[in-house]
């Protein structure tokens, strides 16, 4: 009897990220080998800041006060097998039909298509938890058990009260999803950095790609024996 061992049993080091290539097309697409995971949301919701937090490079993915800003699919290479990815943001209400049709079509084959997809970030900001376009993403993921983690971003915009509130709602709501397991909730701020070493903890739980991996108090990765 052979023991089965994980293809990639180090969690990645986010800071030695590095910019692969932007895909306007599909063609444009890296080899769907090895593992990705994917950063998704509204327009403006925060979702290069999360990356550039994460990775502590402030220029890595490009941020903006001007919704709409990601336009392509942007890979970020962590290593020779390994990948982020920053989509474009969804629900901007000022982009033309025409582009927006593209990008729709082009995230949607992406999503749909990419074998190398372990799972999605989904980054909500916390003042407006869970938009029906949210629900959408959210619930088609699960349809097709893609785990879904939600960042509730920009909580340094509320009150800890506030944002607990806006957490506990968002929780109430994926009830059924947080009890299955297909979805997980945390608070984040990119101003702040709360919830950086849970979002990198579960991160490095997808990573491993092991299904033996456990948790232990601090959020560290355990490999069972
Ligand atoms: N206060 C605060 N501002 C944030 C936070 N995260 C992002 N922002 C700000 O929100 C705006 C949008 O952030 P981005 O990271 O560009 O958002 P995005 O989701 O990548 O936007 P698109 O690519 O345009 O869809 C920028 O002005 C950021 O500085 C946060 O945690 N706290
Ligand atoms: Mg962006």
């Amino acid at each position: 009897m052979s023991l089965e061992t994980s293809a990639f049993p180090e969690p990645p080091k986010y800071q030695q990220v590095s910019y692969l290539k932007s895909a306007l097309l599909n063609k444009d697409l890296p080899t769907d080998s090895g593992i990705e995971v994917a950063f998704i949301g509204r327009s403006n919701a925060g979702k290069s800041s999360a990356l550039n937090v994460l990775t502590g490079i402030k220029s890595l993915a490009r941020t903006s006060n001007t919704p709409g800003r990601t336009q392509m699919i942007n890979f970020f290479t962590l290593d020779s097998e390994r990948r982020l990815v920053d989509l474009p943001g969804y629900g901007y209400a000022k982009v033309p039909p025409t582009v927006k049709k593209r990008w729709e079509t082009h995230v949607n084959h992406y999503l749909e298509n990419r074998e190398s997809l372990k799972g999605l970030v989904v980054i909500v900001d916390v003042r407006h938890p869970l938009k029906d376009l949210d629900r959408q993403m959210i619930q088609w993921a699960a349809s097709c058990d893609l785990p879904v983690h939600v960042l509730l971003s920009k909580r340094d915009k509320l009150s800890r009260q506030q944002a607990n509130k806006s957490l506990k709602a968002v929780c109430q709501e994926l009830e059924g999803l947080l009890d299955s397991g297909q979805v997980t909730v945390q608070l984040f701020s990119a101003v702040d950095r709360t919830g950086v070493d849970e979002l990198i903890s579960l991160l490095n739980s997808w990573f491993c790609d092991c299904d033996d991996c456990i948790m232990d108090e601090m959020g560290e990765i355990l490999t069972a024996e």
